[in-house]
Order: structure tokens, then C-alpha cells, then sequence
């Protein structure tokens, strides 16, 4: 469908488009060829974020460029899930390697450093993974194709209402994040709404690994839930010593805890984490199926939701840049805020007025060691 849709697009782009084949950025054949930026956490605590993130770029580049109809020439540099470090990568790519878009960087953290200056330079960027409140709303340049915690959360936590007739909450966030505190935010919302009582509400900051004294506060107060909001390296090892503790109950976490990372980690502690998330491996789908048996091949194991989100995102850089017909960055940013009724691998895709997402979510939880969907 998408392809026989983009077919058409191409011809009617490289109608209009007589100057093809003299400058920078179109080839005599027609297709379009341009350099993509991408900074990415690939080095650091959560770099499995940005490996997963790399490795289904890559993967849709081969194919892509197999196609014939754009050439994608990715320019990769890491972040190390670092502000300062996003930026100086940024900077790179807009200034010295003169790229037409970037895609990244991984963390809302680093997108708001980001953001505002790609947005200032006129380059468009699309987070993979960025999924905290207000990043298109950065700019008309900023965009975003993964599920935005305000819509992840709310999803989650009916679920875990429904199955285990929860009232009670204790919450857990790390306040020195841009996406842990926002994805908190989203929680403490979505409990009050629901008429869920709020026990206690602890914090902790990255890289901490005693969580003794917020745990040892929320057993006592026997919530029947436990709302997180972590990235997979401290979700992982508060999961673990909650379990140790004697704390049974099921976690409701935000996109940080969509990394099978979580279960390397707490191993069986990370049973009952409830997860809302666009990609599910085992759907009965061709386009999906077809990409999971090429990403297993290419990489030796299943994709994680990080490798589709990014896998779909270059397809839609791809898309946007048939439509815009040449290598332009306003024109590339116009061809991305048009892109309406994608269908990837994470199902239809249109971005809203904002440059954010419109999706719906499929909930998962841990069970035996394994992702399953949650019904
Ligand atoms: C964000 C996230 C992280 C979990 C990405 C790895 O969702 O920073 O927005």
C-alpha cells in the first residue's frame, strides 16, 4: 500500500522538477540523495537505547537505497544520553557535515537542548523516542513519530485498574530528567483523574543504585500499584530490589521501561511491569513479520520498540523527501508536516497540526520472563 502510494507521489514530485541531476542533492536518475544526521545514546548506561535506535536506521537505509527512488547517506554521532554532548553532535551536523535533516537525538532531555537550535538553524529533526510533553511544540523544524507519554500512560494505567481493581498508588520518579519528570506529571494527572489515591510520591536521581529508603516508605504504605517513571538502567534495578524487599505488586512504568534491557537486568523481578507501547513484535502482520525476520537475521536478535520506531522514522524522512524532490531542508520540513495516513510497521501514522503524533497504544506487561500483550 505505502509503496504503491509513494510511487505515485515520486511521479508527480519529479514532474515538477525539471532541474533534477545539476546540483548537490539530486542524481540524474531521480532520486533524491541526502545526508541525515543522527545523534543517538550510544555509548553510556543506556546505550542499548541507541544501538536498538541505530540498528533499525540502518536497516531501513538498506532498503531504502535498494529502492532507488532516495538515497540516504546516514551520518551517525553519539550523545552518550548527554545534553552538552546532543548539542556539540547537533552543531556537527547543521554546520560542518551540512546535513538536511537529523534525526534524534534519543532522550527528551537532550531534545530540548536541541530542538530550539535546529528549530533556530531551519533544519528538521524527528525524535524516535522522544515521548515527554511539548517537543514538536519546540518548533515548526521539531517532530516527533513516537508515542508521547500523555498517551502511553493514561492507556497503561486503565488497564492495570481494570485487571487488579486497583485504589492505592505509590508513585516513583527521577526528578533529574526531562522525560522521567514530565512522564510523572502524566501519572500524577491520570491517578487524580481516575480517583486513584496518591500514598507518597518519591523521587531519585540517575545513576543512583540504593532505592532502600523509597521502597522501604512504599511497602509500608501497601499501595496496590506502583507507578515509575525511570529509563530501563534505575527502572531495572528499583524493579529488582522492590521484588528482593518482599513488594509484590505490579509497576506501571513509562517508555524508558520498553527496552528488553529491563528484563536482562531484574531478570523474573521485572514480571508484572505494565507498559503501553505502538510496537508489538508478535503481531500477525506481513510488513511486520518481514522486518523482525530481516532485523534477527542482520543483528541476531528480535527488535525492541526503539529499532522499529527509528526503522519507520527513516521511511517517513524517506517519504518526505520524495515529496519535497531535492535536498532541501525548508522543503523537507513541509514534505515531513504533510506526511498524513503512513502505514509502517507501528501501524497508520499522521502527525497532528503540531508535529506530534496521532497512534494508539497496545499495553503490554512482563510475564515469565517475556513482553505480552496485556488483555
Ligand atoms: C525520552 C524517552 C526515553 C525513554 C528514550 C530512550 O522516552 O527521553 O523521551
Amino acid at each position: 500500500q505505502f509503496t504503491a502510494l509513494s510511487s505515485l507521489l515520486v511521479l508527480s514530485a519529479c514532474g515538477g522538477n525539471q532541474a533534477a541531476g545539476d546540483e548537490d542533492g539530486e542524481s540524474s536518475g531521480g532520486a533524491v540523495k541526502a545526508d541525515i544526521g543522527v545523534i543517538s545514546y550510544i555509548s553510556g548506561p543506556g546505550a542499548a537505547y541507541g544501538e536498538a535506535i541505530t540498528n533499525g536506521l540502518k536497516l531501513a537505509q538498506e532498503e531504502i537505497n535498494g529502492k532507488g527512488e532516495v538515497e540516504i547517506n546516514l551520518v551517525i554521532e553519539d550523545s552518550a544520553g548527554k545534553q552538552d554532548q546532543a548539542l556539540t553532535a547537533a552543531q556537527k551536523l547543521m554546520n560542518s557535515e551540512n546535513v538536511t535533516g537529523i534525526i534524534g537525538p534519543t532522550l527528551s532531555t537532550e531534545m530540548n537542548v536541541v530542538g530550539p537550535e535546529a528549530d533556530l538553524n531551519g533544519v528538521p529533526i524527528m525524535g524516535t523516542s522522544t515521548t515527554a510533553e511539548g517537543i514538536p511544540q519546540i518548533g515548526d523544524y521539531v517532530f516527533r513519530n513516537s508515542l508521547p507519554e500523555a498517551l502511553a500512560i493514561p492507556a497503561s494505567i486503565d488497564k492495570a485498574i481494570e485487571k487488579y481493581d486497583a485504589k492505592k498508588v505509590a508513585i516513583l520518579y527521577g526528578n533529574d530528567d526531562v522525560f522521567t519528570k514530565s512522564g510523572f506529571d502524566t501519572m500524577k494527572k491520570a491517578a487524580e483523574e481516575k480517583g486513584l489515591e496518591i500514598l507518597t510520591i518519591e523521587t531519585f536521581q540517575k545513576g543512583q543504585s540504593d532505592y532502600n529508603a523509597q521502597l522501604t516508605k512504599i511497602k509500608g504504605l501497601k499501595p496496590d500499584l506502583i507507578l515509575a517513571s525511570a529509563l530501563y538502567n534505575e527502572g531495572a534495578v528499583i524493579m529488582d530490589q522492590a521484588r528482593k524487599m518482599g513488594i509484590d505488586v505490579p509497576f506501571v512504568g513509562g517508555n524508558g521501561f520498553n527496552s528488553p534491557e529491563v528484563i536482562n537486568i531484574a531478570g523474573d523481578a521485572a514480571n508484572g511491569l505494565i507498559v503501553a507501547t505502538p510496537w508489538y513484535g508478535e503481531k500477525e502482520d506481513d510488513k511486520v513479520k518481514e522486518f523482525v525476520g530481516k532485523y534477527e537475521e542482520e543483528y541476531g536478535k528480535k527488535p525492541d520498540q526503539f529499532a522499529a520506531q527509528a526503522y519507520d522514522a527513516l521511511y517517513i524522512m524517506a517519504e518526505a523527501l520524495k515529496n519535497a524532490g531535492e535536498a532541501d531542508r525548508d522543503a523537507l520540513r513541509d514534505a515531513l508536516a504533510e506526511i498524513q495516513g503512513f502505514n509502517g510497521i507501528l501501524g497508520e501514522f499522521s502527525f497532528d497540526e503540531e508535529g506530534d503524533v496521532v497512534m494508539d497504544p497496545t499495553v503490554l506487561v512482563i510475564e515469565g520472563g517475556a513482553f505480552k500483550e496485556f488483555n
